[in-house]
This record gives C-alpha cells, sequence and structure tokens, in this order.
C-alpha cells in the first residue's frame, strides 16, 4: 500500500502495522516513543548553543571518552521515554556500563529490548555538525527466561526495526523494520516528523568514499590498496564528517562507501557493533547496499560483549563486494 508523502510518523507507522495481523501493537508504540524522544533531544540539539548544555559533563563513558551534556541528556530522554512505556524489558547505551533491565511487572512480559547511542557524534555537537541518534531492536531470545545480556548479544540478522534520527540541517528519523527504509522530516511548525523519503534505495553508482585520511598509513596494506583503487581507478572524492550518522545518512542517499578500518592501535576498528554498526548496517542492506567487516557480513557477527568494537565498511554493493574479493581485510 503505497503511502503519500507528508505522511505523520504515527500515521505512518498505524497503518503499516495493519498489515501485520498479529501485530500487539508493541513494537509501534515503542517506534513512536523513539519518535517523542528523538523531538525532546532536536529541541535541545537546536538550542544548545544558548542554553549551557554545551561542552562536556566532566564525567567519561565505558569508552573512556568524555561524556558530552547533551550525550547525558540525550540517554536520560531516551531511557525515560521508552523505558517507562511498557513495550521493553530492558535496554542497552552506548552511556551505560551494563544493560538496564525493567524489572517491573510490564518489563518481566515485554518482549522487546532496544540498543542506541543516545547521541552519535557527540565531539561536532559544539561546532554545530550533523550529529545523530542511533537505535535497534530485538524480540527476546527466551520469553520464559528473565531478560539478561543474552538478549541484546544478537546478531544483526535478528533485528526486528533499526534507524537513526540525524540532527542536522533539518531533522530526519530514518528506520526499518524489515520491509525497506524509509524517511521522515521533522516540520517544526507542527513538530511532527512527515514522510520525506519514502522506500529510500541506495544509488547504484558514483557518491563519495568516507573515511578519516589521517588514519591512512595505520590501515592494513590491503585497505590502503583499495582507497587508492577508490581514488586511482574509480576516481572517488572524499567525504567525511567524523560523525558515523551524517557521513551513513550521505552515503545511504547518494552512493559510494563509509569506512572506518581497523588501525594499528584499533585492531577492531572504533566504532560499536551492537548500536553502531549493527543498526547502520541492517538499513544499508535494506536499502540495496552491503557491509562488510572486511571479509565477512556485519549482520552475521556473534556479539561477545556489549561495548564490542568491529571494522565497518558500508555503502554500495558493488564496492563492498570488490573489498571483500579483492582486498579482503582478514
Ligand atoms: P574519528 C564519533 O565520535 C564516532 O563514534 C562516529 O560517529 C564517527 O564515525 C567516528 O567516531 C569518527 O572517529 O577517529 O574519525 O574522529
Amino acid at each position: 500500500m503505497k503511502i503519500e508523502i507528508g505522511t505523520t510518523l504515527d500515521e505512518f507507522i498505524i497503518r503499516r502495522e495493519k498489515n501485520y495481523p498479529d501485530a500487539t501493537g508493541d513494537l509501534s508504540k515503542l517506534l513512536r516513543d523513539i519518535g517523542v524522544a528523538a523531538k525532546l533531544i532536536n529541541r535541545s540539539v537546536n538550542k544548545a548553543g544558548l542554553v549551557d548544555i554545551l561542552g562536556d559533563n566532566g564525567e567519561t563513558n565505558i569508552q573512556g571518552e568524555t561524556v558530552q551534556k547533551l550525550d547525558d541528556y540525550s540517554n536520560e530522554v531516551l531511557k525515560n521515554y521508552i523505558a517507562n512505556g511498557g513495550q521493553l524489558a530492558g535496554f542497552g547505551s552506548e552511556e551505560e556500563d551494563e544493560v538496564v533491565i525493567i524489572n517491573t511487572e510490564e518489563g518481566k512480559n515485554a518482549h522487546y529490548v532496544v540498543l542506541f547511542d543516545p547521541l552519535d557524534g557527540s565531539k561536532n555537537i559544539d561546532i554545530n555538525a550533523s550529529i545523530g541518534t542511533i537505535f535497534s531492536i530485538y524480540k527476546r531470545t527466551d520469553m520464559e527466561e528473565t531478560c539478561s545480556l543474552k538478549d541484546f548479544l544478537q546478531k544483526g540478522t535478528e533485528v526486528v526495526a533499526a534507524g537513526y534520527v540525524i540532527y542536522g540541517s533539518s531533522t530526519m528519523m530514518v528506520y526499518s523494520t524489515g520491509n525497506g527504509v524509509n524517511g521522515f522530516t521533522l516540520d517544526p511548525s507542527i513538530g511532527e516528523f512527515c514522510l520525506s523519503h519514502p522506500e529510500m534505495k541506495m544509488n547504484k553508482k558514483g557518491g563519495h568514499y568516507s573515511v578519516n585520511q589521517a588514519n591512512y598509513k595505520l590501515f592494513p596494506e590491503n585497505v590502503r590498496r583499495y582507497i587508492d583503487y577508490l581514488v586511482d581507478d574509480l576516481d572517488m572524492g572524499m567525504r567525511y564528517i567524523g560523525s558515523m550518522v551524517g557521513d551513513v545518512h550521505r552515503t545511504l542517499l547518494k552512493g559510494g562507501i563509509f569506512m572506518y578500518p581497523p588501525t594499528t592501535s584499533a585492531p577492531s576498528g572504533k566504532l560499536r557493533l551492537l548500536y553502531e554498526a549493527i543498526p547502520m548496517s541492517f538499513l544499508i542492506n535494506q536499502a540495496g547496499g552491503k557491509s562488510s567487516m572486511g571479509n565477512a557480513s556485519i549482520l552475521e557477527i556473534n556479539p561477545t560483549e556489549l561495548h564490542q568494537r568491529c571494522p565497518v565498511f558500508m555503502g554500495n554493493k558493488d564496492l563492498i563486494e570488490t573489498l571483500e574479493t579483492q582486498y579482503p581485510t582478514v
């Protein structure tokens, strides 16, 4: 059923739910709650320069990274909005050392868990470049057992829904429940996300390669040779914001490839598997692209730790297949 441009996110979710007669409405409610949380985060991101919310709060997270005040605020908003809705058994966040199990009666009977990076690319907050929220949603592995870490350590092939919100020149929520990718742009005049990018598909050709070129000398030899191929043989230009949501959003819209390869100092790369690489890979795959850790699909990795990292390559299918067949990075 074609849904017209301008349809609100809530309306879209409700109409799409009708395609699933067995749907309980729990996933729909979760997605709508994420949309509300995104609007609250957007409000603070948009006026961060005016309110004393820029800069860091002096703490560091499990990643050893200084926590920016907006990171903290975004994490709290997401926790409050999705944790108390009754559809969630637990959540994992970049800003939380361990998974948080929701031990209420509703939480114990809830079917879903969510992983999120509440505000990715936060180093860009003070310079007003695009930043984003990333999320992925899984079903619990066994409703007979208490929700625990194992419900979060699931492969990307088990993802039920994933998406991101990009806070940029406009604010967009882009997500998929496994049947294509749709993008919604926030209309501030009515405070609603409205369908603006239906059925997003990656450009077949073109686009840029996106990597932190300063790390070139630290990459494995095959990655350096692959980058040389993109530049010398395919004549590709380079674009890099240093904010995964912004760099992947451009790749999704314009084609090309985004990479965060392993380096000598970070042999597993920098990006986190569960709440950065997997959700973004899910979307890129749903939009007709492909993702890889250099020699195998990111969605096939068996997670072992909540905050584990993995090498990331994602973009046009042909570019990824060339990487994996001719420049495999093991
Ligand atoms: P670098 C932001 O800090 C982040 O986690 C991702 O959003 C981004 O892709 C990456 O790190 C940028 O890392 O080392 O290039 O600054």
